[in-house]
C-alpha cells in the first residue's frame, strides 16, 4: 500500500480530486484567522449507548436558510451566511461546478480533536453526494476505507490551502476518518461544503 500516494488518486469506486495549493498562502493565512475570531464554535453531544459524549471537535453550521442539516444525531438549523463565508463558498462553487447551500465548519483544536469513520450519505445529500472540503491550519491525515472493512487503504495529508472534492459514487463506497494523532499539530480548520436538498 502506497500511503501519501500524489496524484492523480486512482481508487476504485470513488472519484476524489485533490487540489493542493489551491489557496495562496496568504489568502489561505487570512481565512483561517477570521474564521478563529468570528465563528460560534459549538460542541454537540452525541448520544451512544445510553450515554452522552461531546464530539471531539468544535463545530458551526451554516446555509441557506432551507438548509437544515443532521450530524450527529440532532438536526441543526443554519447560520445565516457572513460575508466571508458567502464569498469562500462562491470560489468553491466554482472550483467543484455545482451550487453548493450549506457548509460544516469543523474546528480541531489540537491532535487529540478527531472526526470518527463515516460516509457522507445522509439522504438529504442525494443519491450522489458532493462534498467540497476546504482544509485551513495544521495539516492532518485524512484515512479512506472500504465500507464493511478496517484495513486503510489510503491516506491523504490535507494541507493548509487544499481542497478536496468528494463527488460520484464515493459515499457509497468508501468511509473516510481523521484521526487522533500524538505529533503536534497547529489548530485547523475544515470547511465541508455540501448541497442540501430539500422537498419541495
Ligand atoms: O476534517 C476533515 O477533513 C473531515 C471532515 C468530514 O469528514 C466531515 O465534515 O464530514
Ligand atoms: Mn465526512
Amino acid at each position: 500500500m502506497d500511503l501519501f500516494d500524489d496524484l492523480p488518486l486512482h481508487l476504485p469506486d470513488a472519484e476524489l480530486d485533490l487540489r493542493r495549493h489551491w489557496l495562496a498562502p496568504a489568502c489561505a493565512d487570512r481565512w483561517l484567522q477570521q474564521l478563529l475570531a468570528q465563528t460560534p464554535w459549538t460542541q454537540p453531544q452525541v448520544f451512544l449507548h445510553g450515554r452522552h459524549y461531546p464530539v471531539p471537535r468544535l463545530v458551526a453550521w451554516y446555509g441557506d436558510a432551507e438548509a437544515s442539516y443532521r450530524y450527529s444525531g440532532l438536526v441543526h438549523q443554519p447560520l445565516p451566511w457572513t460575508p466571508l463565508l458567502a464569498q469562500i463558498r462562491a470560489r468553491v462553487e466554482a472550483a467543484a461546478g455545482q451550487p453548493l447551500n450549506g457548509v460544516l465548519l469543523n474546528y480541531y483544536r489540537d491532535g487529540r480533536d478527531s472526526m470518527g469513520w463515516h460516509s457522507d450519505d445522509e439522504p438529504e445529500l442525494g443519491p450522489d453526494p458532493l462534498v467540497a472540503s476546504l482544509n485551513l491550519g495544521g495539516s492532518r491525515r485524512f484515512d479512506l476505507r472500504r465500507k464493511g472493512h478496517s484495513r486503510i487503504e489510503h491516506s491523504l495529508q490535507l494541507e493548509h490551502g487544499t481542497l478536496l472534492v468528494m463527488r460520484g459514487a464515493t459515499q457509497h463506497h468508501w468511509q473516510h476518518q481523521v484521526a487522533k494523532t500524538a505529533q503536534p499539530v497547529a489548530p485547523r480548520i475544515n470547511l465541508t461544503f455540501r448541497l442540501i436538498r430539500t422537498q419541495s
